[in-house]
C-alpha cells in the first residue's frame, strides 16, 4: 500500500493507483476530458491537473500513480487558474453553437465550462473546416474538437479500423479522416464507437427526424415504426427512467402519441431471420458444406460492410438471410401491404434502432414482383428517439406500457436477446435443434456463450442429435480481425459464427444514449437477457404470428417467396 494525503486527508491506496483513482476513492473528483480508461490515457486535455508538493509543474492524474508520502492538492489556485485557461483555450476554437448542438446538455467540455464557472465568449478563431458529405450517416464538425483524441484511439484499439488521425499542425492542430482520405472512402464501418465515446458534439449521426415528421404529415402515407430490441435496454436511460419502468410497449405508445399509425417490434423479425438463417444453418451443416467453410451471421451491418472491405474473399460465406430490420420492411411492403389493401409505395417503414451502420443497410433495394424499392425508408436511432420525445414534449412517466399492433404483435424471447452480444447464436441453435431433431432443446442450453467472457472471441462445441457443432462469437472489430486471420490461417474452425462489429453487441451500439466514461453494454444485454428468462415464449420457431405468416404468406423457410424477399446477395 501506499500513503498518500489529498486535500489534507491521509488515505493509503494500492500501488500502481493513479492520483485521479486515488482522489476518487475518497470521493473528491478531478474533471477529465480526454480519459478513458485502458483507451486513452494520454493526457491529451489536461484537464485533470493537480499539484504536488514539491513538484514545480502540474502532474496530470489520469496517467500518473502515486508515490509514498505525495502530498496532492486538486483544487489549488494554481490548479483552479490552470484548467480554467486551458478550457479557455478550448473555446477560443469552438464554434458555440451550443444551443443547437445535439450534446448540448451531455457535452463535457459544457458541463466542465459551467463547473468551473468560465462565463465570457472566448471564440476566436475559425477553423478551416475539412468538406464533410452531409449525406452520409455520420457527420463530424472540425469546429466542436477538442482535439482528446478519443475517436483516433477507440478506432485504432477496439475496433483496428484506424479511420481517423491527427491533422494538421501547431494551433491548426485537427482530427480529421487518417490518409487524407474522404470519409466515405475510409473503409468506415459506421459501428459509431468514435460517437459514442466523443466528449462533445464533433461526432454525430445524421439527423433523418426531418423525414419520419414529414411522412406523419403525408395523409396518403401509411407509417409503421419498428423497434430493435437492444433500444428498449436503453431509450430510457436519458429520460430519467429506471430499467425497470423503461418498458418497450412504453415506446410503442410515445410513437403513436406522435402519429405512428402501426407499431412492431423487431424481435418479431428477428424471430423470422432465425426461422431463414437456422434454416440455411442446417441445410449448409448436413450437406457437410460447412467441414471446411464457415457460416457468419450477417446481421451487423457494421461487420458487413467489414467484411466486404478487409476480407471481400470471404464475402460468400455470410448468410444470405437479410437483418430483421430489412426483413421487417420486407413483410410490411409485401404481406402487410396486401392485409392493408394498398400498394406497398404508400407504406413509410421507420426503424428506431441502436446503430448508425443501419442507417446504410436501409439504402439495400427490396425487390418484390414489380416493386421495387426499399425495405426500409428511414432509420432513427435511440438518441433520435429521446429528441423527438423531448421536442413533442412527452412526459415519459406518462407513457403506458401498451401492446404491439397485431398481426405481427408476438415476439420470442429468443428475438430479444439478438441485442446482446452472443444473442443471435442462442437464438439461432435453439432453433437449429428443433430442425434437427424434431425437440426444443433447453432454452438455456447454450447459454454459456452469454456476454463477453474470454479475451478477443468466445468458442463452444455443442452436440446435436449426434454431431459436434462448433461455434464462436464475436464482438468489436479488433477482436473480429484477430478471429478471421485464425479462420483464415486455418488455426482454427468453426461451423457457425456470429460477428457484432459493437463491443457488447447492440447493446453498446453508436446510436445509443451516451454516457460520458461508462461503458453499459453489458449492463444492457443483462437486461435483455432477463426479459427472455421471462418472456412467455423462448423458441423462434413458436412463435405464432411467424407460424402464420409461413402459412398464409411466406410458404417454406427457404422457399421461393422467403428468398425473394427475406434474403440478398452480398455484392462487394
Ligand atoms: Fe441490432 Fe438486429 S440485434 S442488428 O444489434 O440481427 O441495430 O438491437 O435491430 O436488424 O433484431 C441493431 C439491435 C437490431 C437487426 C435485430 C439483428
Ligand atoms: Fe449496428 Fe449493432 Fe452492428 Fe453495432 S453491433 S454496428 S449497433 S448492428
Amino acid at each position: 500500500m501506499v500513503n498518500v494525503t489529498i486535500n489534507h486527508r491521509e488515505i493509503s491506496v494500492p500501488e500502481g493507483t493513479t492520483i485521479m483513482e486515488a482522489a476518487a476513492s475518497i470521493h473528491i473528483q478531478i474533471p477529465k476530458l480526454c480519459y478513458l480508461k485502458d483507451v486513452n490515457e494520454i493526457s491529451a486535455c489536461r484537464i485533470c491537473v493537480v499539484e504536488v508538493e514539491g513538484q514545480s509543474r502540474l502532474v496530470t492524474s489520469c496517467n500518473n500513480v502515486v508515490e509514498e508520502g505525495m502530498v496532492i492538492y486538486t483544487n489549488s489556485p494554481r490548479v483552479r487558474r490552470n484548467r480554467r485557461h486551458t478550457i479557455e483555450m478550448l473555446l477560443s476554437q469552438h464554434n458555440m453553437e451550443c444551443p443547437m448542438c445535439v450534446r448540448s446538455g451531455n457535452c463535457s467540455l459544457q458541463s466542465i465550462a459551467n463547473d468551473l464557472n468560465v462565463v465570457g465568449s472566448f471564440y476566436k478563431q475559425e477553423l478551416v473546416l475539412q468538406e464533410w458529405d452531409m449525406h452520409f450517416p455520420l457527420i463530424r464538425e472540425a469546429n466542436k474538437c477538442i482535439k482528446c483524441m478519443r475517436c483516433i484511439q477507440i478506432c485504432d484499439k477496439v475496433q483496428g479500423m484506424n479511420v481517423w488521425d491527427v491533422s494538421g499542425t501547431g494551433s491548426r492542430t485537427t482530427v480529421g479522416v487518417s490518409g487524407c482520405r474522404d470519409i466515405t472512402s475510409a473503409d468506415c464501418t459506421l459501428c459509431g464507437q468514435c460517437v459514442t465515446h466523443c466528449p462533445t458534439g464533433a461526432l454525430r449521426e445524421r439527423d433523418d427526424t426531418t423525414s419520419f415528421y414529414r411522412a406523419l404529415e403525408r395523409e396518403d402515407t401509411v407509417v409503421v415504426a419498428q423497434i430493435a430490441p437492444a433500444v428498449r435496454a436503453a431509450w430510457g436511460e436519458s429520460l430519467g427512467l429506471s430499467r425497470e419502468e423503461a418498458a418497450v410497449g412504453k415506446i410503442a405508445d410515445a410513437l403513436r402519441r406522435m402519429g405512428v399509425d402501426y407499431v412492431f417490434d423487431t424481435s418479431f423479425s428477428a424471430d423470422l431471420t432465425i426461422m431463414e438463417e437456422a434454416h440455411e444453418f442446417v441445410e449448409k451443416f448436413t450437406k457437410g458444406e460447412l467441414e471446411e467453410d464457415t457460416m457468419f451471421t450477417s446481421c451487423c451491418p457494421g461487420w458487413v460492410s467489414f467484411m466486404k472491405t478487409q476480407y471481400p474473399q470471404m464475402t460468400g460465406c455470410l448468410s444470405t438471410a437479410k437483418s430483421p430490420q430489412q426483413m421487417f420492411g420486407a413483410v410490411m411492403k409485401s404481406a402487410f401491404a396486401k392485409k392493408l389493401g394498398i400498394e406497398p409505395e404508400r407504406i413509410y417503414a421507420v426503424s428506431i434502432m441502436p446503430c448508425l451502420a443501419k442507417k446504410a443497410e436501409r439504402e439495400m433495394t427490396l425487390f418484390y414482383e414489380e416493386f421495387a424499392g426499399h425495405d426500409v425508408d428511414c432509420v432513427l436511432t435511440t438518441r433520435e428517439l429521446d429528441r423527438m420525445l423531448k421536442a413533442d414534449y412527452i412526459d415519459p412517466h406518462t407513457l403506458e406500457d401498451v401492446e404491439f399492433d397485431r398481426p405481427f404483435g408476438e415476439s420470442s424471447g429468443a428475438g430479444v436477446i439478438f441485442g446482446a452480444t452472443g444473442g443471435v447464436m442462442e437464438a439461432a441453435l435453439r432453433s437449429a435443434y428443433f430442425m434437427v431433431t424434431g425437440e426444443n432443446p433447453p432454452a438455456d442450453a447454450f447459454k454459456e456463450i452469454r456476454g463477453v467472457k474470454q479475451k478477443g472471441w468466445t468458442e463452444a462445441e455443442f452436440d446435436i442429435a449426434g454431431k459436434k457443432v462448433s461455434i464462436a462469437v464475436v464482438s468489436g472489430l479488433k477482436n473480429t480481425r484477430m478471429l478471421m486471420e485464425a479462420i483464415r490461417k486455418k488455426k482454427v474452425h468453426y461451423h457457425f459464427v456470429e460477428v457484432m462489429a459493437c463491443p457488447g453487441g447492440c447493446s453498446g451500439g453508436g446510436g445509443q444514449p451516451i454516457h460520458d466514461g461508462y461503458e453499459l453494454a453489458g449492463e444492457r444485454g443483462e437486461n435483455l437477457y432477463f426479459l427472455d428468462k421471462n418472456a412467455k415464449i423462448r423458441f423462434s420457431h413458436e412463435n405464432p404470428d411467424i407460424r402464420t405468416l409461413y402459412q398464409e404468406y411466406m410458404g417454406e423457410p427457404g422457399g421461393k417467396r422467403a428468398h425473394q424477399l427475406l434474403h440478398t446477395e452480398h455484392r462487394i
